[in-house]
Parts: structure tokens; sequence; C-alpha cells
């Protein structure tokens, strides 16, 4: 499957990258969540090709509608994480391609093909970035600690997500070296897997964001769970909390 996979992703990587030095008609979900026709004709083209060659899985993502579609032997597509980025030619956007057998993790890939980086992960097999093995980093102090998080869309008319992503913040930034705000969630855990940020949260992300991304932080020695610390599931937790393990509890701590 992984050969296939990746040939797969690795094309409609071009018609993202054509899309990204193009004029892009861009639509407003909401008031913050953007889509463009490039969005659709990835997606477009990753369901057909995954639809013809591993008929075992079906298909959840972003832009479809997936109310009959069941979770279990799943392939979640997010066409283009980092929809803003993409827009904005801010070059941190990715397609993210989780593979799941019976709702557990199977093969995770995201691709960036702005900067050539494909993110691969298999259980069990560890992770890699462009072939060459990929692990978190080993620093145990938060203080230390580079950190990423993300904005949720819902911060445009809840006022409660809002005050809960500032409080985070107050908490946490005097307690850490910094934080960053990178616009794609795939590619943030990514950034966690190789050791560049130690840790990464964020309210109110969907499975698509996320469902690649896990696999590959967990296969790079990393911790990835809710705000209670217990196991994370990618449909139902508010909030993820993506580390290298070593600093998670004192993370935690701070966020709650
Ligand atoms: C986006 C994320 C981003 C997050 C947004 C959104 P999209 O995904 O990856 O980091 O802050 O809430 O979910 O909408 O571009 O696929």
């Amino acid at each position: 499957m992984k050969k296939r996979l990746i040939k797969i992703v690795k094309k409609a990587g071009k018609i993202l990258k054509k899309g990204y030095y193009s004029d892009k008609s861009v639509r407003f979900k909401a008031k913050k969540d953007l889509v463009t026709i490039y969005d659709l004709a990835v997606e477009k083209y990753l369901k057909k090709e995954f639809s013809k060659y591993f008929k075992e899985f079906n298909i959840i993502a972003e832009e479809s509608n997936n109310n009959s579609v069941e979770f279990g032997n799943s392939i979640i597509i997010d066409p283009i994480d980092g929809t803003t980025n993409f827009v904005n030619q801010v070059p941190h956007c990715a397609i993210s391609i989780g593979v799941y057998k019976d709702k557990k993790p199977y093969i995770g890939v995201v691709y960036n093909p702005i900067l050539e980086e494909l993110y691969f992960a298999k259980k069990g097999f560890g992770a890699f970035l462009n072939g060459k093995k990929i692990s978190v980093s080993s620093e145990k102090d938060l203080q230390k600690s580079l950190l990423a998080t993300g904005f949720p869309y819902s911060s445009a008319e809840n006022k409660d997500d809002l005050n809960d992503v500032i409080n985070k913040i107050k908490n946490i930034l005097p307690n850490c070296q910094d934080i960053r705000r990178l616009g794609s969630a795939s590619i943030d855990l990514c950034m966690v897997a190789k050791g560049v940020f130690e840790a990464y949260y964020e309210m109110n992300l969907k499975a698509w964001d996320v469902s690649a991304g896990v696999l590959i932080l967990s296969e790079a020695g990393g911790k990835v769970t809710n705000l209670d610390g217990k196991e994370h599931d990618i449909f139902e937790d508010k909030y993820i909390v993506a580390s290298n393990g070593l600093i998670h509890n004192a993370l935690l701590e701070k966020i709650k």
C-alpha cells in the first residue's frame, strides 16, 4: 500500500502546488473557514484514486458529506491542511492522509509539496521525513521548550473559545521558551515528531487535521492525549495535546 499511496499523494501534490502559485477563487465556509477550487480538486483526485486502488477502505474527507460513512477501515483525507496559508502563499500547507484499520491508526502521510517535505509513518515501523528516520526532542524542561498552537475558527463568534485560547496562552507563555502558530495542524504535529517543537496543542480540530500527524508523532516517540492526559480520540476530543512525552505532564498542568 505504501508505494501506491505515496505515488498518489505526490501526484495530488502537483495540483496543490499549481494552485499555490495561481489565482484562487476563495469561498467562505464560515467567517474564518476557507475553501478553494484546489481543496476540491485535490480531494476529488485522491478519492478517485483511493477508491480505485484501496477498495477495502471507505473514505472520510474534509470537503465531502461524510454522514453515511462509518469510521472503521477508513482513509481520512485533508486535501489542504492550512488552507489560509495556501490562500496567502505561506508555505505551510499539506495534504494529510490517515489510514485507519478497525479504527486504529495504520499509516500516516503528510506531504508539503511547496517545501517538498513528505512525512510518513506506518504503525510499528517508525516515522520518516523524505525517507530519513525522525524522532522527538530530548528536552525535559518546559521552560526551555518551544511550543506551537493554533487558533480555532470558532473564535470569530464563540467568546468562551476565544477566552479559553487567551487564558491558556497567559498560563503557558511565561513558562516556556516561546509559542509559534504555523497554521497547519498536520505540519505542527510533524514538527513535534522531528524535534523542532517540544509540544503542540489546539482546540476544535477535525479528524482530518490530525489523523495522519498523530501516528507520525507517536511513531517518532511522542505522546498525544486529550486535556485529561487520556488517549486522544480524533473524532471526540475538544483538545489535542501532543509532545515529546518528556514535558507532557508539565504542559498539561499549565493548560488546565
Ligand atoms: C486548519 C488547521 C489549522 C487550524 C485551523 C484548521 P484547514 O485546517 O490545520 O492549524 O488552526 O483551525 O483546522 O481548515 O486549513 O484544513
